[in-house]
């Protein structure tokens, strides 16, 4: 059994390797603090990128989505004076819809998950990071801004000076994240290649949970986001720029230095190995960009491989 903390598109394609893997013996604890109120609806980015991905309907030229959309829900919106910046495509509305009238029921996110992830036919367990509303905020020099409008209205030009993930003090982990937790035969913990400060750094916030997950003592292991100085998608990279950062992997594992117990980076960066050990991790330099499907199994069983090798060394 694997527990994998996951953001967006990066996070969702190792899930899918490990999936590939292990089944049903694999969890995924997804960022919600992407999610927002849009046109009167709940929508849930991270989440929905996850299951679209491991039930293989994921757009591919995106990674968000569903792969052939039609757009003419907001073809009309647009016309009738709606707002235009987020897509929401037809099919994706359907979710949209359904999820935000059951949550306005009263039922739980984590609920709705289980059984849109049961319709869609996806062995793994995906788990939002908490079923309370925790919001991420991008602090810039103009201000705060909510984080969709940070990412997708603004492109994330923005400067960033800071974040915050507001409702996270008073978010708790589900009792479906009490029982992964639990069970006897989990093994591993791993950070998917996902931006470190916006999509590991709110699941982390749910109170308690990073110390439960470090007590829990099993192998931490993290996989960079960041290749050769770069993210491999998304503004990682900017970020940890403008917040006086050089970005390479090695700034991603002295991010993680203390909570994790090993680190993944891409081969490219193979050079950085010796810079590692000083931070008291293990480390292994592995092909981890995620072109095809092929290439998500593979990283997961590197992923895997590592995981073991670190367990049976305690
Ligand atoms: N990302 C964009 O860059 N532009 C969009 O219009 C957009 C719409 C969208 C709709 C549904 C969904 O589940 C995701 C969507 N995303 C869009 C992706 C999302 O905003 C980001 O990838 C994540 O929040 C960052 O992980």
């Amino acid at each position: 059994m694997i527990l994998a903390l996951a953001g967006g598109v990066g996070g969702a394609k190792l899930a899918d390797g490990l999936m590939q893997l292990l089944g049903d013996e694999l969890t995924v604890l997804v960022n919600t603090g992407d999610d927002f109120e849009h046109m009167g609806l709940t929508i849930c980015p991270d989440l929905d990128t996850v299951t679209y991905t491991l039930a293989g309907i994921a757009e591919p030229s995106t990674g968000w989505g569903v792969a052939g959309e039609s757009w003419a829900f907001l073809d009309q919106a647009t016309r009738l004076g709606g707002p235009s910046w987020f897509q929401l495509g037809d099919r994706d509305v359907a979710l949209h819809v359904l999820r935000s009238e059951r949550l306005r029921r009263g039922e739980r996110l984590t609920e709705i998950t289980a059984d849109v992830c049961c319709r869609l036919g996806i062995r793994a367990q995906v788990l939002p990071m908490t079923d309370a509303a925790v919001r991420t905020i991008v602090h810039t020099p103009q201000g705060k801004l909510p984080f969709q409008e940070y990412f997708v209205k603004e492109r994330c030009a923005p400067v960033v000076t800071g974040f915050a993930f507001a409702g996270s003090e008073s978010a708790a982990p589900t009792r479906e994240l009490d029982a992964a937790l639990a069970d006897r035969d989990l093994a591993a913990i791993v950070l998917c290649p996902s931006n470190p400060y916006v999509s590991i750094a709110p699941i982390l916030a749910v109170p308690g949970l990073q110390q439960r997950l470090k007590q829990r003592g099993v192998p931490i292991v993290a996989v960079s986001p960041i290749i050769g100085g770069a993210a491999v998608k998304g503004p990682a990279a900017k970020m940890m720029r403008e917040l006086g950062i050089e970005p390479s992997a090695l700034a991603v594992a002295e991010h993680y230095r203390g909570f994790i117990d090993g680190f993944l980076l891409d081969d490219a960066d193979a050079a950085l190995l010796p810079r590692l050990a000083p931070l008291g991790l293990a480390a292994r330099a592995v092909p981890s960009l995620m072109k095809t499907s092929a290439d998500r199994r593979h990283l997961a069983e590197a992923v895997v491989a590592f995981a073991a090798e670190l367990a049976a060394g305690r």
